[in-house]
């Protein structure tokens, strides 16, 4: 009776863990399926520069001394489970202690974890190098998207800040210092092609090295919760030819030029000045009687509240990087230019046949609808009564097409 009960036991054991080893098998299919997607930008075992190719060469060989390890291990209980299953043989001799084997296993563990160790070291001192920076940019973390400023640096033409959002531009084959800080709360920077991550901490400078070998776009994101919309702050870096970040630079920093009079932009520039210069930058916009839009015109500040527009359409992305201001297509062509044709196109910023009119005007009509964002007056105690992002002004059409017309003016 009583061993009748026991197979039964049994039974129904390895059923469950049949079907367990079932469902193990099945998401290791599908982790490694998803692990040869095509079109992965943040695939942390492609490093495009010299900080990701350091810590590629540290994650390969630790990753394949862990796969030998872990397969070892497995063999061992596989075996053990198999050689020694209960068949009903008597109970096995009982002993203590194998001190051989103790020792063994204790020192081998070891041995290998220091060397790891070594090396892991090396490679943490490596990527903390400043000494011999090229480029400095400050990036400051916001709830939920990231400026960029350059300190006037003359030896690439930076003869005055550019502040810009989103899309960090830097020249390919230089190493960049960030100089990373936040307004808020806590974010992290992350391009996996380029480098590891590191958090941008308010009040806090913290220093990552970015450096591209290639012209091209790497992709990344925020990678520290930072609240409501942190699933949607992301961010890109555009590496530019030399000769290409210096035309960068020079289109920068030119101020906006007014549109053509009578014009629709320039109705939408009006809508603008009544509108979103309270929070919105625009260098060299002046009001109807001539008078600057807000105190320094000319100089290229940052509002500290939301990005500065005055170069919108020669970036790809708004709105923390998770919107396209390029058409699908347009976009495409960008993204698959190879090296030497990548500079020329990302160059061209967003013509007019390029425009993602679409997802422009949806955030015009309601930025909070798109993307969540502390923005409503009246639910703002979360924040102890702060805004955060943009509001839902209630524009009507009429001002959207306008103001579509007078953005797509800032080259
Ligand atoms: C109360 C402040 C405020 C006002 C007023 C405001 N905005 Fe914004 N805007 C923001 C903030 C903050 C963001 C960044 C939101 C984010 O990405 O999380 C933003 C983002 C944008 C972006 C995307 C820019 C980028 O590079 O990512 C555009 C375009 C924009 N606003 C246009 C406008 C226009 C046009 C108006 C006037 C009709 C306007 N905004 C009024 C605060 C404001
Ligand atoms: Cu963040």
């Amino acid at each position: 009776m009583i061993r009748h009960s026991n197979k039964r036991n049994a039974v129904r054991m390895s059923k469950t863990v049949r079907r367990i080893s079932a469902a193990a098998a099945g998401l290791s299919a599908v982790a490694l399926l998803a692990g040869c997607a095509k079109n992965a930008p943040q695939d942390t075992w492609q490093p495009k520069g010299p900080n990701a190719q350091k810590i590629d060469d540290l994650q390969k060989p630790v990753f394949a001394i862990a796969g030998i390890v872990g397969i070892i291990v497995f063999a061992a209980i596989g075996y053990a489970l198999f050689k020694f299953k209960d068949r009903g043989q008597p109970i096995p001799e009982q002993t203590h202690g194998k001190p051989v084997l103790e020792i063994g296993m204790t020192i081998l563990p070891a041995v290998i974890l220091a060397g790891i160790g070594i090396f892991t070291f090396q490679t943490i001192f490596d990527l903390a190098k400043t000494d011999d920076t090229e480029m400095v940019i400050n990036v400051t973390g916001q709830q939920w998207w990231w400026e960029y400023d350059y300190p006037v640096q003359e030896q690439y033409g930076i003869t005055d800040p550019i502040i810009t959002s989103g899309q960090l531009v830097i020249p390919s084959g230089t190493k960049v210092l960030l100089r990373e800080t936040s307004r808020d709360v806590i974010h992290s920077y992350w391009i996996p092609a380029l480098n590891g991550k590191r958090d941008a901490v308010p009040g806090r400078v913290h220093t990552l090295r970015l450096e591209a070998d290639e012209p091209g776009i790497y992709a990344g994101q925020c990678t520290e919760f930072c609240g409501l919309s942190h699933a949607v702050m992301r961010m890109e870096t555009v590496a530019l030819s030399k000769d290409d970040f210096a035309a960068w630079v020079k289109g920068q920093l030119s101020l906006a030029a007014s549109p053509t009079e009578g014009s629709l932009a320039q109705e939408g520039e009006s809508v603008f000045l009544n509108q979103c210069v309270r929070c919105h930058q625009v260098n060299g916009l002046k009001k109807a009687d001539g008078s600057p839009a807000i105190a320094a015109p000319e100089d290229n500040v940052w509002s500290g509240a939301a990005p500065n527009l005055t170069h919108l359409m020669s970036r790809n992305t708004f709105a923390g990087a998770s919107w396209n201001l390029l058409t699908k297509q347009c976009r495409k062509d960008v993204w698959e230019a190879s090296s030497e044709e990548f500079g020329k196109r990302y160059l061209a910023g967003v013509t007019e046949e390029c425009l993602n009119q679409t997802d422009l005007r949806r955030w015009l009509r309601n930025a909070p609808a798109m993307k969540p964002m502390y923005a409503d007056p009246t639910k703002l105690e979360e924040t102890g009564g702060k805004y955060r992002g943009m509001p839902n002004l209630g524009l009507s059409e009429d001002d959207i097409d306008k103001l579509v017309a007078y953005l797509a003016t800032l080259k």
